[in-house]
């Protein structure tokens, strides 16, 4: 083995490296945790984004100083414990009704933030009516849209949003379009709706879409608080478990198979 041994000099410059680092300043820190995200263990599978989004909505609440004021409403699927998560009024709704539930909630607190958390088996399948006729009226609170192509909490079937050839636990050949219909970019749709103010979709599977992604939740709080109508920001994330990748791996499928049929971007954005 050829270890390098240090110098007495560079032994001395890395002490002294060390003892500065020690001096935990305000001014010197670079990362924290962000307060209204719980000082907790996750239940999320290791290199899951589902950990990525709850912690932006969180620095963004806490940027936007509404800690008090937010109400998020978390349906079935893997996200069922956000509340466990995020420290803020949290509901929680049936399988694909939080689009409701957050109807009722904002009509009756208007001057509240609210928002959903819903994954694509959630919002696209079993909460299509919902989540369309929200949309379509116009109201007014955030949908955080997370698409990682499957159901995960329940094993990893098909969901409306897996890609053409994808493998599923109901889908062992690969989805097949002609018996089981094209993935459906939910999304796009919401957009034409009139009642939708800013749409876009956002990934976390990089510094620059996490930043983008947090960019986006951020807007759409804002607009809320004009009054503008629905907001909606699709997360394209990774289920490494179902998808059965490591971690890095199942990034780097995203990259090469999700972002080429659900390209980043924004759909819908106000004109001014
Ligand atoms: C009425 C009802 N139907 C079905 C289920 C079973 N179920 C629980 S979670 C889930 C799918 C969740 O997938 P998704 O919304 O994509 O979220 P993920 O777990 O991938 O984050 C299903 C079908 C249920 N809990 N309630
Ligand atoms: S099953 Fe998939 S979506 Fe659920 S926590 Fe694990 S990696 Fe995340």
């Amino acid at each position: 083995m050829n270890e390098k041994t240090m110098t007495a000099e560079e032994d001395l410059r890395f002490e002294q490296m060390l003892a500065e680092e020690s001096v935990c300043t305000k001014e010197n820190i670079v990362f924290d945790r962000t307060d209204t995200l719980i000082d907790t263990n996750m239940h999320y599978c290791p290199g899951c984004g589902h950990g990525v989004a709850h912690r932006l909505i969180a620095e963004v609440i806490d940027e936007l100083d509404i800690q008090k004021d937010t109400i998020g409403v978390a349906p079935v699927g893997c996200s069922v414990l956000a509340y466990n998560y995020l420290n803020i009024d949290m509901n929680g709704a049936a399988h694909g009704r939080a689009a409701a539930v957050a109807t009722g909630i904002k009509r009756v607190l208007p001057e509240k933030y609210v928002f959903t958390y819903q994954g694509d088996g959630d919002l696209a399948a079993i909460g299509t009516g919902e989540t369309i006729h929200a949309c379509n009226r116009g109201e007014n609170f955030l949908i955080v849209f997370i698409n990682n192509g499957i159901y995960g909490m329940t094993g990893g079937q098909m969901a409306p949003t897996t890609l053409p050839g994808m493998k599923s636990t109901t889908s062992p050949e690969g989805r097949d379009i002609v018996t089981m219909g094209s993935p459906l970019k939910i999304t796009e749709l919401i957009a034409q709706l009139p009642g939708t103010y800013y749409v876009t979709r956002t990934a976390v599977n990089s510094p620059v879409n996490v930043r983008k992604a947090k960019a986006a939740i951020k807007k759409s709080f804002e607009y809320q608080k004009l009054n503008k109508g629905t907001c909606l920001v699709e997360i394209v994330t990774n289920c490494p478990s179902n998808w059965k990748m490591n971690p890095v791996e199942s990034n780097k499928w995203l990259e090469d198979n999700m972002l080429p049929f659900y390209p980043l971007g924004d759909i819908k954005k106000p004109s001014n």
